[in-house]
C-alpha cells in the first residue's frame, strides 16, 4: 500500500505510526499538498493528506477513515481504539481534543504564515490559539500513565505535540504541561516515531 503525504502533517504521521505499530509495510508518496496540488487532487478530490492507496487500488481518504480501516483489519484485540462503552468514549474525547488542537494551531499558522501580511486577522489568530490552549489544558489534566498500552489517544496526542512544537512552540512552553512532555518523550523514543520524525514544517510564505 502507499501512504500519501509528508510526515510534517500530524494526520499523516499518526497514520504512519499506526501502520508501523500494527506491522503493515507501506511505500511513502511524499508529494506536497501545496507544491503538487493538482496532482494531489487526482488522489483525493479535496486535495488534502493523508490518503492510503490499498493494494487493490482503492483509495482511502482522511485519517479517521484510514485508522478505522486499520482497526477493522487487525480486529478488536489489536485495534488502537476500544470497541465500545466508556473506554471508547474516553478515547474518542482525547483524540478529539488532540485533533482540535491540531486544527486550531494549524488555522492560526496558516493565517500567520501563508496569508499575505496585509490581510492577517490578529483577533482570529488569538481565538484559534485560545482554543488550542483549551484543548492542551484538558489533555494535560488527564491521566497518561507511562506503562499504559500505546493506543490512538497516545499516538495522536504525541503527533499533535510535535506539530505544535513546529508550528507554534509558544503554545507549549517547557514546564507548563509536564504530563504531555512525558507522553511526548515516551512516544518520540520509539522506533515508529523516530522513523517518521518531521524535522520541520514547510509552508509557502505569504508576502
Ligand atoms: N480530517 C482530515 C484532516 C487532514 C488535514 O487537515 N490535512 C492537512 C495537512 S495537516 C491538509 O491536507 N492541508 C492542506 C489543505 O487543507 O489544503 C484527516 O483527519 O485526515
Amino acid at each position: 500500500m502507499i501512504l500519501v503525504g509528508q510526515y510534517d502533517s500530524p494526520y499523516v504521521r499518526r497514520v504512519a505510526v499506526s501502520l508501523r505499530l500494527l506491522g503493515f509495510a507501506y511505500r511513502h508518496d511524499t508529494r506536497s499538498v501545496f507544491g503538487d496540488f493538482d496532482s494531489m487532487r487526482q488522489t483525493n478530490p479535496v486535495g488534502r493528506i493523508p490518503s492510503l492507496v490499498l493494494d487493490d487500488g482503492e483509495v482511502l481518504i482522511d485519517s479517521v477513515a484510514i485508522l478505522d480501516w486499520l482497526d477493522e483489519t487487525v480486529g478488536p484485540e489489536r485495534a488502537l481504539l476500544p470497541q465500545s462503552g466508556p473506554a471508547r468514549r474516553r478515547a474518542l474525547r482525547l483524540v478529539a481534543l488532540s485533533t482540535g488542537a491540531i486544527d486550531k494551531a494549524g488555522a492560526s499558522a496558516y493565517e500567520r504564515i501563508i496569508r499575505p501580511a496585509a490581510r492577517r486577522w490578529p483577533e482570529w489568530i488569538a481565538r484559534c490559539r485560545q482554543q488550542a490552549e483549551g484543548a492542551l489544558a484538558a489533555l494535560a489534566a488527564e491521566s497518561w500513565p507511562t506503562d499504559a498500552a500505546l493506543d490512538q489517544p497516545w499516538i495522536t496526542t504525541a503527533c499533535m505535540i510535535r506539530y505544535l512544537q513546529m508550528t507554534d512552540p509558544g503554545l507549549l512552553p517547557r514546564g507548563r504541561y509536564p504530563t504531555l512532555e512525558s507522553l511526548s518523550e515516551r512516544c518520540e523514543a520509539l522506533p515508529e516515531f523516530q522513523a517518521t520524525y518531521p524535522p520541520d514544517v514547510v509552508y509557502p510564505q505569504g508576502e
